[in-house]
């Protein structure tokens, strides 16, 4: 018997809410949580928040709440967004909840009592003394410094000394390291694992698991007056969901016997990949299986940030392209263990390609011809229709195909396989002009020609699932296939509808979408049209617009470009340029001195050959352009709303 398979997300910080970021990782979680069940493996799907450390404190006390009226509100909304996106978890773990308290100290304690293989205290105390960043909830080293600051979260970090308990790491390395040189412990993307191996080969220093300045936190059984650090507290989630302080049975299913796979962003790889290994280590457990550490995106070349304010929130996505559109557009934009941009602005194009044009009029083609010709009813098979031998070929191998992929952590090309086979089915329908039989009153190969379509969407329909849940259950419905036959089992037969079965014709599945210029368009791009058009972009939808103050410090023309001018503005403490096309309203000297409002969260673009990042306001009425200031004493980097 296949072990069963346990999958986890990272679980989400509360101190931001739910963006597209998130949800990336959690839909790639359901999508292979769900291809296991299609496979017949028996699967448990864990996600959750991370509530607990300074980070989470501060958050609240900035909004003037307390701790734990932040995270219940903000865990709400993850719930909330998880449901949006059809996201089908067993359990959504909480790290506020008693039944995780319970776990972190089972697991200090387990740790507290056990000794090294070499005899020593696992656990001991000392002194800690070291720049803290509350952003990244770590210590950090001067090294990792720049101009003094994090170069995270550009804050300076804070010197603490402190009494700590300590984690004796360094005797669990060498276990670690075997662990993944033999497979034991996989970590992908292959580079991935490289990067870890090396960090382990840098001879990592234990750390320190407690925090005694901390108070939002999981005070320690041995010594209440400290509080477990938020990592531990954090990563001990992956076994307090399944039960490993209250039930047993249940945990030892899980992880003691399943085959535990971690998915989760790059940038906490060493957390993950080192030091949870090693505390399971010294607990006496067993270390997880696969851990994959996908990529970073971007949207639009930028940074996804709070204080950018571009981050996406995934049910803006829903409201525009539905839970299944927005699953599908996230996980196709690049492979899934690199980095990526993701173009907001392409999403429109992209949903009216492939799930309205490809599958949505697929369906109603079909369907639409076998209920004005045939009474809806599934015809029977028919022989010697061209082209049918090489799609049943194709079709009988796509869900096999795509399993592949998904064991190999590629769901991009897993869902490309579910895509193939509708853009085959297409090409047999134009291909076979089954709508010319109809006229000329040629049932039967009409009536061949639309099964083999039908069988082939039935395919379709369990091939993309995992992606589409809703709209593909709806497409089963209306092929009279129940879930029994939503298997991958049922994906390798080619005939398996019931001749006879009455379709309805049903509502479109992917309604186009407007694809107005504007929609286009909505994510702002600094690009040579729009700042030296009429200006105007749509801030109405994707990537919220930031304006703000900068003065302008230098001004000159732009050789032979009698339209536009080059500035250098003041933003903040960083200095920037701008190209602006005013140089027939404004002489560069007019404008040095000036606090102009200028669209900061756009990506450097090349007009004329220069470089420019930011775009200037201003108002136009008829011939006559002024340029946005700003009165009064407010400091350049001062945001406008
Ligand atoms: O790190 N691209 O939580 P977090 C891809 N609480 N993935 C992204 C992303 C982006 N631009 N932005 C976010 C924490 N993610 C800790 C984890 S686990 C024991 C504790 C995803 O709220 C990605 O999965 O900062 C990343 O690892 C995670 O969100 C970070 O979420």
């Amino acid at each position: 018997m296949a072990k069963p398979i346990y999958i986890t997300t990272p679980i989400y910080y509360v101190n931001a809410q739910p963006h597209i970021g998130h949800a990336y990782t959690t839909i790639a979680a359901d999508l292979m949580a769900r291809w296991h069940k299609l496979a017949g493996r028996d699967v448990f799907f864990l996600t959750g928040t991370d509530e607990h450390g300074n980070k989470i404190a501060e958050a609240a006390a900035a909004q003037k709440i307390s701790p734990q009226e932040l995270t219940d509100r903000v865990a709400m909304q993850f719930e909330a967004a998880w449901r949006a996106l059809d996201i089908d978890h067993d359990y959504f773990i909480r790290t506020t909840s008693e039944r995780h308290a319970q776990a972190v100290r089972k697991i200090l304690d387990a740790m507290r009592n056990a000794r090294t293989p070499d005899g020593q205290e696992v656990i001991y105390s000392g002194y800690y003394e070291g720049l803290y960043c509350t952003g990244c909830e770590k210590f950090l080293t001067e090294k990792d410094l720049v101009d003094g600051k994090c170069p995270d979260h550009g804050t300076v970090p804070e010197a603490l000394k402190e009494k700590n308990y300590f984690f004796r790491l360094s005797a669990y390395l060498p276990q670690v390291k075997e662990a993944i040189l033999s497979g034991r412990v996989q970590i992908l993307p292959e580079e991935k694992r490289n990067e870890v191996l090396g960090l382990i080969d840098q001879e990592l220093t234990d750390f320190s698991l407690s925090r005694e300045r901390v108070s939002w936190g999981i005070p320690l059984s041995f010594d209440p007056s400290q509080v477990a650090y938020v990592w531990i507290d954090a990563l001990s989630n992956y076994i307090s969901g399944i039960g490993y302080a209250d039930d047993e049975t249940h945990f030892r299913k899980w992880w003691t016997d399943g085959h535990v796979i971690h998915l989760l962003g790059k940038e906490i790889l060493k957390f993950h990949c080192i030091w949870w290994p090693a505390m399971l280590l010294a607990a006496g457990e067993r270390m997880p299986d696969e851990m994959f550490l996908h990529g970073w995106f971007t949207v639009d070349g930028q940074k996804m940030s709070k204080s950018l304010g571009n981050a996406i929130d995934p049910h803006d996505m829903v409201g525009q392209f539905g839970a299944d559109g927005t699953r599908y557009l996230l996980m196709t934009q690049y492979p899934f263990g690199i980095d990526g941009d993701i173009q907001a602005s392409r999403f429109v194009t992209q949903y009216n390609a492939d799930l309205a044009n490809d599958l949505g009029n697929l369906v109603s083609r079909v369907i639409k011809l076998l209920a004005a010709n045939l009474e809806g009813v599934i015809p029977a098979v028919a022989k010697g229709i061209d082209g049918q031998a090489e799609l049943q070929a194709q079709a009988v191998k796509t869900a096999d195909s795509a399993y592949e992929h998904i064991i190999g952590y590629r769901p991009q090309a897993a869902i490309a396989e579910g895509i193939a086979l509708v853009r085959a089915t297409n090409r047999f329908f134009n291909d076979t002009t089954p709508w010319k039989s109809a006229k000329a009153g040629e049932m039967e190969r009409l009536g061949g020609i639309l099964r083999v379509c039908l069988e082939a969407l039935r395919i379709v329909s369990i091939t993309l699932y995992p992606i589409l849940p809703s709209k593909m259950t709806a497409l089963r419905t209306m092929l009279g296939c129940d879930d029994s036959t939503l298997t991958l089992e049922h994906a390798r037969a080619f005939w398996g509808l019931q001749e006879g079965t009455v379709l309805t014709v049903p509502e479109p599945l992917f309604p186009r979408l407007e694809t107005k210029r504007k929609a286009e368009e909505a994510a702002p791009k600094a690009s040579p049209e729009s700042s030296e058009s009429d200006g105007l972009i749509d801030i109405s939808h994707f990537g919220k617009v930031q304006l703000r103050v900068a003065e302008v410090v230098a001004a000159e023309s732009v050789p032979k470009a009698d339209k536009l001018l080059r500035l250098q503005v003041a933003l903040g403490s960083e200095q920037r340029q701008i190209v602006a096309g005013i140089a027939q309203h404004y002489s560069p000297d007019d404008l040095i001195g000036k606090r102009v409002v200028i669209v900061a969260n756009l990506k450097p673009a090349t007009i004329r050959g220069v470089e420019s990042h930011g775009m200037l306001l201003a108002a136009k009425a008829g011939k006559r352009l002024v340029v946005v200031t700003v009165d009064g004493d407010l400091d350049s980097g001062a945001s406008v709303s």
